[in-house]
């Protein structure tokens, strides 16, 4: 088979004194961490849209990058080159794991029939691909929001057809994504929202989609889908107000419709941070729950109120989500999906290779630093010892549930005025970490 990326060599760890743009300067699989390699604490996955499929077009403009891989586009050829190319891709930059949703892999058909036809056949191809390389598929996923039809959501829509074709796509989804052997399943909801309520029926949209989910999971277990669903929470974007608005959000809804066994989180940085919150705050609101399961690695730009989708280069950030993620006993079914995009000047093969180099080495600092932070133990140390008043005495009753409030009124009264609950200390906390990120 023709090289595709011709000039493009495998990227290999050099260190951190490199300045060969094609290798990496962190990220060095086979080094121990915590006890395991690297590549361990860092499933990287390829995301099939952004990296083989988006050229760049946005609503001012067209693409500007070629991801043609030399057939012509919209083709079964080009559905093929995409394959090669996504392969290549992953061997040369040492990736496992990619994701995809249906209408990436395949050109999408007039009629269902024929668009599985087309996702057999491709599926079929990757399939040999991944017995050939080893690499493996982390999520698979429908896409219901492109299409026209979808234009007031899929499990959210007010027709009982349109929502027939949301079931159709998912079970095929379904289907390749238990042919390939995918570890999740993922539902993000972007038309599942609303404009105006002046039109919408809020519960009834609700307890719709938690149906289809429902459905979803009952014919997953029923092919043998052993995996994780997931929901990926997003506040807004395209919609105005989207259901799954972050993770205290979802994980209300999963649990009011009885989903939470079937399904955990999948945590998207940029998304997190269009909520309002830190991305650390919508992991720690899921590993807390015990639903942290994957990760839309990317982040967003403050100063823009959209999902940009960019490489990871925040190593503040990178080092607070692995503090988490290790802190959760680590991904267990997931992994750490690039659902980023180049810049749309950054438009050339070679800018595909760097973006992924940059994100992956701001992850692996970051869980060097993460690592380093856990290891120092003057944080953790400092957070156990803020809450010590609860281990002994009155807190620890608290604790244990042993108490009521007549009884800590009484205590309240005999104290007079209790003691200044003693300083947080943020600046010297933040010294610390800076301290260890720049040592
Ligand atoms: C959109 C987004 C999606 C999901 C998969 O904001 O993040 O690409 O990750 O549908
Ligand atoms: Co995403």
């Amino acid at each position: 088979m023709a090289e595709i990326f011709k000039n493009l060599p495998k990227v290999r760890y050099e260190g951190p004194k490199s300045t060969n743009p094609f290798a990496f300067k962190y990220y060095d699989p086979d080094r121990i961490i915590l006890g395991k390699p690297m590549k361990e604490h860092l499933p990287f996955a390829m995301a099939w849209w952004h990296n083989l499929c988006a050229t760049g077009a946005d609503m001012f403009g067209v693409g500007t990058a070629d991801k043609s891989f030399g057939a012509a586009t919209g083709t079964m050829e080009h559905a093929r080159a995409k394959v090669d190319a996504g392969f290549e891709f992953m061997d040369k930059l040492g990736i496992e794991y990619f994701c995809f949703h249906d209408v990436d892999i395949v050109p999408e058909a007039d009629t269902i029939e024929e668009t599985n036809k087309r996702l057999d056949e491709i599926s079929d191809y990757i399939k040999e691909k991944m017995a050939a390389t080893g690499k493996k598929l982390l999520w698979g996923t429908a896409n219901m929001f492109s299409n026209p039809r979808y234009m007031n959501g899929a499990g959210s829509t007010n027709s009982a057809d349109v929502y027939c074709f949301a079931a159709a796509q998912i079970k095929k989804a379904l289907d390749i994504t238990v042919k390939l052997d995918g570890k999740g399943y993922v539902f993000w909801g972007g038309r599942e929202g609303y404009e105006t309520l002046l039109n919408t029926d809020m519960k009834f949209e609700l307890e719709n989609i938690a149906m289809l989910m429902r459905m979803a999971v009952d014919y997953g277990r029923s092919i043998g889908f052993t995996g994780d669903f997931y929901i990926e929470p997003k506040p807004k974007e395209p919609m105005k107000h989207q259901y799954d608005f972050d993770a205290a959000t979802a994980i209300g809804f999963l649990r009011q419709y009885g989903l939470d066994k079937d399904f955990k989180l999948n945590i998207e940085a940029n998304h997190a941070t269009l909520a309002g919150h830190t991305f650390q705050h919508d992991l720690r609101v899921a590993a807390i729950n015990g639903m942290l399961g994957s990760i839309d690695a990317n982040q967003g730009d403050l100063l823009l109120g959209w999902d940009t989708d960019q490489f990871p280069s925040n190593v503040y950030e990178t080092t607070m989500c692995m503090y988490e993620v290790i802190k959760a006993g680590g991904l267990k079914n997931g992994g750490l999906n690039f659902d980023a995009k180049n810049r749309r000047p950054s438009y050339t093969h070679e800018d595909m290779f760097i973006g992924f180099i940059l994100g992956m080495d701001s992850f692996a600092l970051g869980l060097i630093k993460a690592a380093a932070i856990i290891e120092d133990g003057r944080v953790d140390n400092f957070i156990r010892e803020r809450y010590s008043s609860f281990e002994s005495g009155i807190g620890a009753k608290i604790r244990a549930g042993e108490t009521n409030l007549a009884e800590l009124a009484e205590y309240a009264a005999k104290l007079g005025a209790p003691a200044m609950p003693g300083s947080g200390k943020q600046e010297y906390l933040e010294s610390i970490v800076n301290s260890i990120l720049f040592n």
